[in-house]
């Protein structure tokens, strides 16, 4: 049994230093020492020693435990150093080697215009509200007094959804204060910016998709006065004070009286150039006092309380500030084109 025990020892100290992985050495653990292991059977052996030989083999059978247990121990140790330091070798960085440039990219010309505007009224207390694309005709053209024979409710002008021309993709951004006056407590003070859809082939000047931006103020006393002073505010921040405006006579079926606003040319003063085709005047947005019929269509009484309303394109706007001669440019996301702004 002694020799034996020494056959053992030999054979798995070696075993173990030559031992490449913490898996093998596991599976060495089991072979030697295990309860199936090499130790296990030869200490079955030991019915067949005498009562004097017995507590002699059984001090050197615990002993060579102690030895093959403590080799594995520091081999598994040296292991664990040695892969530590293999991993430390394949996954080092090299801080020193030029890195790979990210390109940084801004906010879209026209968003930059639209945070402008909103900056603006939100300083002047108004909240800005949003709304579904997807609009029933009722709150894109019934509520806004828009009768059913008006040329905007076309088939050929409007994308619609259904037979029945119920539903529709909304053709302006007005919806959203209809939601507004029959959800809102009054007084209301609005803008409304988004996307809206119209039949039109692109062009230089026309896309079926654009942007508009909308405000309404809807309180007590509300004239024209507050109207115009509110709507000069926001172009004196936008143009710079002094700019001159004036306010033309037009018509809208959702206000009464309604009004076009344009400002003088601030490349030309007035005088007429190529910024202003030659008229002097650049028409800036379209506005008007709140109809009476909106008004009540949406239970507010007319009587009582009165608004005022503007809309106006924001490509056209931007297409403006930024001097950009085509409306695709906005749209086509061209890099070489945006990288400018
Ligand atoms: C409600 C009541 C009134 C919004 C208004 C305009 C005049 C206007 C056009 C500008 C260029 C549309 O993008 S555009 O083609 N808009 O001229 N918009 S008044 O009046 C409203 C809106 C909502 C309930």
């Amino acid at each position: 049994m002694k020799e034996q025990m020494q056959g053992l020892r030999e054979s798995s100290v070696k075993a173990i230093l030559a031992c490449q992985s913490i898996e093998e050495l596991e599976a060495l653990r089991v072979k030697y020492l295990g309860k199936k292991g090499e130790l296990t059977a030869i200490l079955k052996q030991m019915g067949k020693l005498s009562a004097e030989e017995r507590p002699v083999m059984g001090q050197l059978a615990n002993q060579l435990r102690a030895e093959v247990e403590g080799a594995l121990e520091k081999r598994k140790e040296e292991l664990g150093r040695e892969m530590m330091e293999k991993k430390l070798v394949d996954e080092a960085i090299d801080v020193t080697l030029p890195g790979v440039k990210q390109t940084v990219g801004h906010k879209h010309p026209m968003y930059n215009v639209l945070d402008q505007i909103k900056d603006i009224f939100i300083g002047m207390g108004f909240d800005i509200v949003d709304g579904p694309e997807v609009e029933l005709a009722e709150y894109n053209f019934t509520k806004l007094n828009i009768e059913e024979s008006h040329p905007s409710r076309d088939w050929t002008d409007t994308f619609y959804f259904t037979e029945d021309a119920k539903i529709l993709l909304r053709t302006q951004t007005s919806p959203m204060q209809i939601h507004a006056m029959e959800s809102r407590e009054l007084p209301i003070r609005i803008i409304a910016p988004g996307r809206v859809y119209r039949k039109d082939e692109v062009d230089a000047t026309h896309s079926p998709m654009f942007h508009q931006i909308e405000g309404m103020v809807i309180d007590k006393g509300i004239t024209m006065a507050d109207l115009k002073a509110t709507l000069n505010l926001v172009v004196e921040k936008i143009y710079g004070e002094g700019t001159v405006t004036r306010f033309r006579p037009h018509h809208f079926p959702f206000t009464e009286p309604s009004c076009e606003m344009d400002i003088q040319c601030h490349k030309c003063g007035g005088k007429g150039c190529p910024t202003c085709k030659g008229e002097g005047w650049i028409e800036v947005l379209g506005a008007g006092m709140v109809h009476p019929k909106v008004l009540s269509g949406c239970g507010i009484d007319p009587d009582e309380y009165s608004g005022w309303a503007f809309g106006m394109g924001l490509e056209r706007l931007a297409m403006g500030e930024y001097k950009i001669s085509d409306l695709r440019l906005i749209f086509e996301n061209d890099v070489r084109f945006l990288e400018q702004f």
